[in-house]
């Protein structure tokens, strides 16, 4: 991949239209996707920024991404107004800066894609939850943006990555990365394939309920792992980031892929399996949050449908991963050669926890539902 110097992602900040003079630029934050800086002027006070250049691999369709983005951040900011909080929009949604030459984003001579957004100061997002409090407030914040997100015309939005969260999709696509096997690693994952394969019948249930006409298909934001929401420096929610995703989807998928980076103990990509075990404190807490704000407008079917999220979502995370490990790592950035295989173990692992605890998890979330 073209590496970028400091001095051209300078030039790609300013052809923002941002106020005063560039300072500096840093990497910022820990997404597996885009890369994100962190952009300061000169000016006394002023504004900081979040530049990004958007993963254009994984996302092809850039100019429809934008639209989206700015659709969804429109529609955010209306709804706050209308409620009368004008003076927090900054705050609590995403400000999208547009081009000097009134764009969405800027496209340079790598025809790579870049955007920028105002950096939402005195935030935090976590990697590793560390507390029921800060769970809580993350469940809220899904909850309301699911909940704000349901009276837009779902057909203005462009399905940016056809079948994100389609497991057979997702299946397919790992046959096909076995039979290709471009990187010749398919000998080395044989166990790890009979373990994914044997629960692959009862992974498809969120899936065969939609199929069924079950599950109404809502805006959803189809990345709530947990540094996708910021949270203020007293862990109150703040504001959900990271849009790319926002397509029509089922609220399993959601309340599954939030639940997977907080019931875990450890990263994502802990090497240590024994590390990884359950946190359910912090599931309660999440679970409640969501709730709190989604309980009315959930049907009978999309509350049954959550638990089954629960385990979807690791498992199909350790799908995505593997696929990547034996495409030969295309997809999600690595820091070492076998860092998705140490993922599809870590998500694994998980997978047993919460079947081990299947019981448990589901008195804790029909507990929370009645509160
Ligand atoms: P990726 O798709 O690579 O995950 P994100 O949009 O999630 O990219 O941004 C990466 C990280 O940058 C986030 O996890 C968060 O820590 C930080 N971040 C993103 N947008 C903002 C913002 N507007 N204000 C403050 N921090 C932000
Ligand atoms: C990616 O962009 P980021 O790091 O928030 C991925 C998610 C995965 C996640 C796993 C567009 O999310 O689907 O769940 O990594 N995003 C995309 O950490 O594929
Ligand atoms: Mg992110």
């Amino acid at each position: 991949m073209f590496e970028y110097k400091n001095i051209d992602v300078i030039k790609s900040a300013n052809q923002f239209e941002i106020e005063g003079d560039i300072k500096s630029v840093e990497r910022f934050g820990s997404g597996h996707i885009n890369d994100t800086y962190c952009v300061t002027t000169n000016r006394p006070g002023g504004k900081r920024y979040l530049l990004q250049r958007v993963n254009s691999n994984i996302f092809q369709n850039v100019a429809g991404l934008m639209d989206n983005t700015n659709l969804v951040i429109d529609h955010l900011k209306r709804k706050l107004i209308s409620l009368g909080q004008e003076p927090d929009v900054e705050k609590k949604t995403l400000t999208l800066i547009p081009t000097r030459t009134g764009e969405l984003f800027f496209q340079d001579q790598e025809s790579d894609c870049w955007r920028m957004f105002i950096l939402i100061e005195d935030t935090k997002s976590y990697d590793i939850v560390g507390t029921p409090a800060q769970a809580f407030s993350g469940g809220q914040a899904f909850g309301d943006f699911q909940r704000s997100l349901s009276d837009l015309d779902a057909t203005r939005l462009v399905e940016i990555l056809p079948n994100f969260h389609n497991i057979d999709f997702r299946m397919s696509n790992l046959a096909a990365a076995i039979a290709e096997d471009a990187a010749g690693r398919a000998v080395e994952v044989q166990d790890v394939l009979t373990y994914i394969f044997d629960r692959k019948d009862r992974m498809r249930t969120v899936l065969k309920m939609g199929n069924e006409g079950k599950l109404p298909l809502r805006i959803t934001h189809n990345d709530t792992k947990f540094n996708n929401v910021l949270l203020d420096m007293n862990d109150n929610v703040q504001c959900v980031i990271d849009l790319d995703t926002v397509m029509p989807g089922y609220v399993a998928y959601d309340f599954g892929d939030a639940i997977r980076t907080i019931i875990n103990s450890a990263a994502e990509d802990e090497e240590d399996l024994s590390k990884v075990i359950l946190n359910i404190p912090l599931y309660e807490a999440y679970s409640r949050g969501y709730l709190s704000e989604a309980k009315d407008f959930l049907t009978a079917d999309e509350r049954d449908s959550l638990l089954h999220g629960v385990f979807l979502l690791p498992y199909m995370q350790a799908v995505r991963f593997l696929t990547d490990y034996l495409n030969g790592d295309t997809y999600y950035k690595i820091q070492y050669p076998t860092h998705n295989l140490v993922r599809t173990n870590a998500q694994l692992k998980l997978v047993h926890e919460l079947e081990s605890n299947e019981q448990m998890l589901a008195n804790i979330l029909n507990a929370s539902m009645s509160i």
